[in-house]
């Protein structure tokens, strides 16, 4: 038995030489931020992206196909795959094992040489050895040559030289490590974090099986939580996955795989009867969420194709406008994936592919694709057609009406919505807007705000359904026009229907209020599904508030706490009981905003200096899109199964 995939390329055999010495590790222990993003949740789990993009190399490569992932019971990671191993020969510069080099000097693993194929790598990029730098404790062992090698290091310095531990006929790469505590902010790793990108991985990377095991949760028959991932089809699979929850407009993905100018490039798009577009594009398996060059590229590609296909069919020829770029996307779900060797990533959070290059390779791999669709689909070909009109026709009534909502702001001086509280200080940067589920519960806001940096907004009961609503009927709806009125935001500029002027954005808090109920949960699903779908922006960057109302009111006589879950309930309940008298202490549950009076609504809720805001933040773009297609579109059972699993109220009000 062998654990290496047959077909290996042929490849000069890599020797410890070939790896450039660049840079020392304390560095990152003094500026870990500058080397993973941040050091709370999301540079906790980076670090195991950051090893795994080293095993999905050697993937690449042609030398890995399993990668096995394990939470341990400690919050320490540990992944073992099957690769070449890390090379343990003597540097010749070093002298000393490759592998201490590779571990423990900056970007020795990465660009260690250009004829080695790698493409991979983190949002950073910045290699094993940073892992390494941010562990209290590290492990690695490698299989190779026959051998098991091993070296262990505290904060990235070695506890002792490499030494050989044993024999082994496989090869590959185990590393255990034990993120620093002195330098994250939190220890905990997030099993559904981490299974999303590794699903995301093995579609990304097709064949390759990557599992992810959790050892802190014990199933009924005593084995741990698991999950195994495995794409045979990649991005078809991706694709239909993605696209599951919403109904199909054509009956097959459309996919392709090939070569263009040396750059390896991968499609695969649906259309569906949804008015929603979800491009997704990757380089080098991360999520380009800003676009660029490769996403341009497609856009041209399928524009050109459509259009020429559609004027050819003569469909076009009642039409009294013009198609515009957006009109050939409603509907449409596609995920591009571009491997590039030395990427230019630019934008404000580097994830917009520069290189221009790979526009055309892109374009060109598209129209192929879709021209052999088309000709040997003549129906769906018919049916995407007559979607495209349709949605140019919808385009031109949404218009019309966005006009309208910003035509009146104009003529009434930016008149603000009448049901609007504002405040008084006009600098955006200290202001805050709160969004209140219901009449009533926005009164007491009013009264109990601090006028000069909060504003009120009441909406009243639950705001339009945007994922199943036409563009039109979503600048028609009166709460929503109100939103965009209050926020001094518009939509649309003449390059881009969708692009939004953020810059005029009135507040730098828009902070959801409503009641910690059933409805309250679903209102505040409703006005999330909007600003994804509509404002993206706003929760990029990082805008989008929830409040946190208590739970619970626990009383004695005048004393009176508040409570955000039952724990800290139980315990105020207990701490009062003990406190001497016996007068039998008192629970409120407080399931609406108007429960409490306005004093108690600004103490718990709205005060700076005592509340909770919860930011929404975007972990995984692509998941998050599935999943509030999944929570607000047609189908039931997926949803049932998704509210049964995550819900927060089920103990509360069934
Ligand atoms: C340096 C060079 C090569 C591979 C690796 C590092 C490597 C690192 C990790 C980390 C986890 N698994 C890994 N597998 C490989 C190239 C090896 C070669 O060319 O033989």
């Amino acid at each position: 038995m062998s654990d290496q995939k047959e077909n290996q390329p042929k490849m000069d055999q890599y020797s410890a030489g070939n790896i450039q010495v660049l840079e020392g590790l304390e560095a990152v222990r003094k500026r870990p931020a500058m080397y993973i993003g941040d050091i709370g949740v999301r540079g906790l789990h980076h670090l195991v992206y950051e090893v795994v993009d080293n095993s999905i190399d050697e993937a690449l490569a042609g030398y890995c196909d399993s990668i096995q992932i394990t939470i341990n019971e400690d919050n320490s990671i540990t992944t073992v795959d099957n690769g070449r191993g890390i090379p343990t020969g003597i540097h010749e510069k070093e002298k000393r094992s490759a592998l201490e080099v590779v571990m423990t000097v900056l970007h020795a693993g990465g660009k260690f040489d250009k004829d080695t194929y790698k493409v991979s790598g983190g949002l950073h990029g910045v290699g094993v050895s940073c892992v390494n730098a941010l562990s209290k404790h590290l492990r690695v062992e490698v299989r190779r040559e026959g051998k098991i090698f091993e070296q262990e290091y505290e904060k990235g310095k070695p506890m002792y030289a490499v030494r050989a531990i044993g024999d082994s006929k496989l090869t590959g790469t185990t590393v255990t490590f034990t993120p620093d505590d002195s330098i994250f902010e939190v220890s905990d790793y997030s099993f559904e974090t981490l299974s999303v990108r590794m699903r995301e991985l093995a579609y990304l990377n097709k064949k390759v099986r990557i599992s992810l095991t959790d050892r802190r949760q014990v199933n009924e028959d005593g084995s741990f939580y698991s999950v195994d991932y495995y794409s045979e089809g990649g991005l078809k699979e991706f694709v239909e996955f993605l696209d599951d929850t919403r109904p199909p407009l054509i009956g097959e993905s459309i996919y392709m795989e090939g070569e263009k100018n040396g750059i390896p490039v991968e499609v695969a798009m649906i259309y569906n009867t949804s008015f929603t577009e979800n491009i997704h594009s990757y380089v080098n398996n991360i999520n380009t969420h800003e676009g660029g060059t490769h996403l341009a590229g497609f856009r041209r590609g399928l524009t050109t194709t459509l259009k020429k296909y559609a004027d050819d069919s003569g469909m076009l020829n009642k039409l009294k406008f013009e198609i515009a770029g957006d009109d050939f996307r409603e509907g449409l779900t596609a995920i591009i994936s571009v491997k590039v060797q030395e990427p230019q990533f630019e934008g404000q959070t580097k994830t917009k592919l520069g290189n221009r290059d790979v526009s055309p390779a892109v374009s060109q791999a598209v129209s192929e694709m879709l021209t052999n669709y088309l000709e040997e689909h003549p129906n769906d070909a018919r049916l995407i057609v007559n979607k495209v009109i349709l949605a140019a026709q919808a385009r031109h009534a949404a218009r019309k009406a966005r006009e309208m909502v910003q035509r009146k702001n104009v003529l009434t001086g930016g008149g603000l919505p009448g049901k609007l509280a504002d405040c008084s200080d006009k600098d955006p940067v200290n202001c805050e807007i709160y969004l209140v589920e219901g009449d009533s519960a926005g009164g007491t806001a009013k009264q109990g705000r601090d006028r000069l940096f909060q504003a009120i907004m009441p909406l009243r009961g639950k705001i339009l359904n945007v994922e199943k609503a036409m563009n039109h009927k979503v600048f028609e709806n009166e709460e929503i026009k109100n939103i965009y009125t209050a926020l001094g935001v518009r939509v649309g500029t003449e390059n881009d229907s969708r692009e939004l002027n953020i810059e005029k954005l009135r507040y730098h808090k828009v902070i959801i209020m409503c009641d910690a109920d059933v409805d309250g949960s679903h209102i505040e699903t409703l006005i999330l599904t909007f600003f994804f779908r509509h404002m993206k922006e706003m929760i990029e960057n990082g805008y989008i508030y929830i409040a946190t109302p208590p739970l619970y009111q626990v009383k004695k006589g005048k004393q009176s706490e508040y409570a955000w879950n039952d724990e800290i309930r139980d315990k105020l309940v207990d701490e009062m009981k003990g406190a001497g008298s016996d007068s039998s202490v008192h629970v409120q549950r407080y399931k609406g905003l108007g429960e409490m009076n306005a004093e108690q609504l600004w103490d718990t809720t709205m005060n700076p200096e005592t509340r909770t805001l919860r930011r929404i933040t975007i972990d995984n773009g692509v998941e998050a899109d599935r999943v509030f297609s999944m929570l607000m579109g047609d189908e039931v059972p997926p949803r049932r199964e998704f509210i049964e699993t995550h819900a927060k109220f089920a103990n509360i009000d069934f």
